[in-house]
């Protein structure tokens, strides 16, 4: 039995030897579940093994209760050496061993080809290379926000250094004294085309060490070494980087040190071969059989999902005759939540350098403790943001539209696979951005947006609405895209002249609004178009013709039964300052052909990237102004 410990000054040498019988099964394991699989990773999976099961053998994780809030974080960041994790893993007792070696790789099988957030004791679901350190961050900040004091530990491979987010990681780190980081990186110098000072030079323990971090070097393969590197890391006041020398494919000479092995399976034949220099015995027919056989859904033990839920405040009504930008609807409404929740739960803001443009530096001047500088640093804040939230820590990250949906989007994509429960707020989208021109113009985040499964995008149309969307994602679990553009405008108001979305109005996800009733033709507008909808609304008015406006804040849910009630006047025209085959239209056009709804459809959005310009004068040159929108209305009634 090894200790879960590192309070011994020596590894003894019964444990270094129960280590060594277990590794020797874990080699075993994983040429099986390749080999099983024909397919997947063997070769990283044997050179990282013998730090894994040390760690994972030794770290404060309980097998029987792995999800329990106080333990250590382990992150593997070069995922795809799940066999080397599951095979550690279930040796170690956090399920059955035979269950991961069956069904590596199969349909439905948790065991997948990459590690799976599903398995007890994988804490992050990686396989996109340089995404796992900071997602091991934002897990440990989550964490010390709750008044943990843990160890993090990560896994890393060495090819994987070539990624740049990892350098942002690092740097958070430090900056945030995240001295409880150790970091093992698999040195076994190979990755899938060859060498790694081939592929792409670069000074791996310099470049660790530039940041801030201490670097210790050993032998991988070493059990003493490592685990007295761990005990010297958990007494250094830094974060630490330990350089692991290993040999890929460590154990079968035939596949040492031979960069072919980094993702192939040994043929059958071959790894009876192996199992019998590792003095195995070879169970590959029993299997075989097993895998055809056996469920590949097996039973594990559970994760809670944890959510933080937020007490959204009182709302705030700005007033018909008041002109502001959603996005201060927005930090005015944040100011607000954190006031009431600060102290009652744990919060956490976050910044890319434009805490001023987001409207989020009331957070950072009043709260320094729960607001986080990121820098120009999106691709480490986005998925250390997501990965903080899965902590169940109600998490906030503005940006600016282009930073916080093209330029992360593989991180929000990561993050929702893994299950997270975040708040991305993205202001200066679409041509409203203006002067900035099309480098940041943003016309791209609904369609985006909508590939993420666990995503729910939401774009007000004013900052009385955006208010009370922004108490509503906050008091609501899952992923939220909240989406505005940058400039000043008046109020929606209702046909009293009082402010639309104000007094007693409260969002519901999913649900559009009827802003101006009408028989002759429908508007379906989302965001700041909606004003200008309305404008349309008046000048149409004026010459005779009554067209409903509706204002679809939800595009990618829309709401079925206004639809229909659109759709029964003959002619929707969808007005969007987005791109418009992606977007608002695009989503009308599917829903309507879903449900069967024969009407005439009208497609008003961006057709080109838009130039530097004051927005109005932007969106004339596109036919996104309202007289345009009005004789869109009149000449089609013509025909
Ligand atoms: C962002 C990203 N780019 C490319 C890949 C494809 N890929 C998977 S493993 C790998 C090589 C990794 O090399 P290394 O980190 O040295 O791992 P090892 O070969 O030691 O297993 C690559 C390029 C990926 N998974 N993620």
């Amino acid at each position: 039995m090894i200790a879960r410990n590192f309070a011994q000054e020596k590894l003894a040498e019964s444990t270094i030897k129960e280590l060594g019988t277990l590794a020797r099964q874990c080699r075993g394991d994983i040429l099986k579940m390749t080999t099983l699989a024909a397919s997947g990773h063997p070769g990283g999976s044997m050179s990282s093994i013998d730090f894994y099961l040390t760690v994972f053998a030794m770290a404060n994780v309980d097998p029987c209760n792995p999800f329990a809030p106080g333990r250590d974080r382990i992150v593997t960041s070069h995922g795809h050496t799940s066999p080397g994790v599951f095979a550690a893993l279930g040796r170690l007792g956090f399920f059955a061993i035979e269950d991961a070696v069956t069904h590596f790789r199969q349909t439905n099988s948790p065991f997948e080809g990459h590690v799976e957030r599903e398995v007890p004791g994988v804490e992050w679901g990686t396989g996109n290379l340089g995404q796992g350190l900071s997602a091991l961050l934002g897990l440990g900040l989550g964490a010390r926000l709750q008044g943990h004091n843990i160890q993090l530990y990560g896994f890393m491979g060495d090819g994987e250094q070539q990624k740049g987010q990892i350098a942002e990681a690092r740097r958070f780190a430090v900056k945030y004294g995240m001295t409880n980081a150790t970091v093992f990186v698999d040195y076994n110098q190979l990755q899938i085309s060859g060498p790694i000072a081939k592929v792409m030079p670069q000074q791996i323990r310099a470049g660790w060490e530039a940041d801030g971090w201490k670097v210790l070097e050993i032998d991988g393969h070493d059990y003493q070494a490592i685990y007295q590197a761990i005990r010297q890391a958990h007494s250094l006041p830094a974060p630490v980087m330990i350089l692991a020398h290993t040999v890929m494919g460590k154990g079968v000479p035939s596949m040492e040190n031979d960069h072919k092995w980094h993702g192939q399976a040994l043929p059958i034949e071959e790894c009876r071969k192996a199992l019998a220099l590792l003095g195995l015995t070879d169970d590959l027919d029993a299997l075989v059989e097993r895998r055809k056989t056996h469920n590949p859904a097996v039973p594990l033990l559970r994760r809670e999902h944890l959510s933080a839920v937020a007490d959204p405040g009182t709302p705030r009504t700005y007033g018909a005759a008041e002109k502001n930008d959603n996005r201060s609807g927005w930090g005015n409404a944040l100011e607000d939540i954190v006031a009431a929740n600060h102290g009652r739960l744990p919060i956490a803001v976050f910044d890319c350098d434009l805490a001023p443009s987001v409207k989020t530096t009331a957070i950072a001047k009043n709260y320094p403790d729960i607001f986080f500088q990121g820098g120009i640093q999106e691709h480490n804040t986005a998925a250390l943001a997501g990965a903080c939230s899965a902590e169940g820590v109600l998490t906030y990250w503005a940006d600016f539209g282009v930073f916080g949906v093209a330029e992360t989007f593989n991180q929000h994509r990561l993050n929702d696979i893994n299950g997270t429960n975040y708040k991305v707020v993205c202001t200066h989208v679409g041509l409203d951005v203006g002067e900035d021109g099309k480098t940041h113009q943003c016309i791209d985040y609904v369609g985006a947006f909508q590939n993420l499964f666990g995503f729910k995008v939401i774009v007000p149309a004013d900052p009385n609405q955006t208010d009370r969307a922004t108490r509503y994602i906050s008091a609501t679990p899952g992923n939220f895209l909240l989406a505005m553009g940058r400039s000043k405008m008046g109020m929606v108001l209702d046909e009293t002249g009082e402010p639309f979305y104000g007094g007693s109005y409260s969002f519901v996800y999913g649900k559009a609004d009827l802003i101006r009733s009408g028989g002759m033709g429908a508007i379906i507008a989302m965001g700041g178009m909606v004003g200008r909808a309305v404008k349309a609304w008046e000048l149409l008015k004026a010459e005779g013709i009554e067209v409903m406006v509706l204002s679809m804040a939800c595009p990618s849910d829309p709401d079925m039964e206004a639809l229909a009630r659109a759709a029964k006047t003959g002619l929707i025209v969808t007005y969007e300052d987005h791109h418009v085959r992606t977007g608002l239209g695009s989503a009308v056009a599917n829903a309507l052909a879903d449900a069967g709804l024969a009407t005439r459809l009208i497609k008003l959005g961006i057709a080109r990237y838009g130039s530097s310009g004051i927005p109005d004068e932007l969106y004339r040159s596109q036919g996104l102004d309202p007289e345009n929108l009005a004789r869109t209305f009149t000449s089609a009634l013509k025909r």
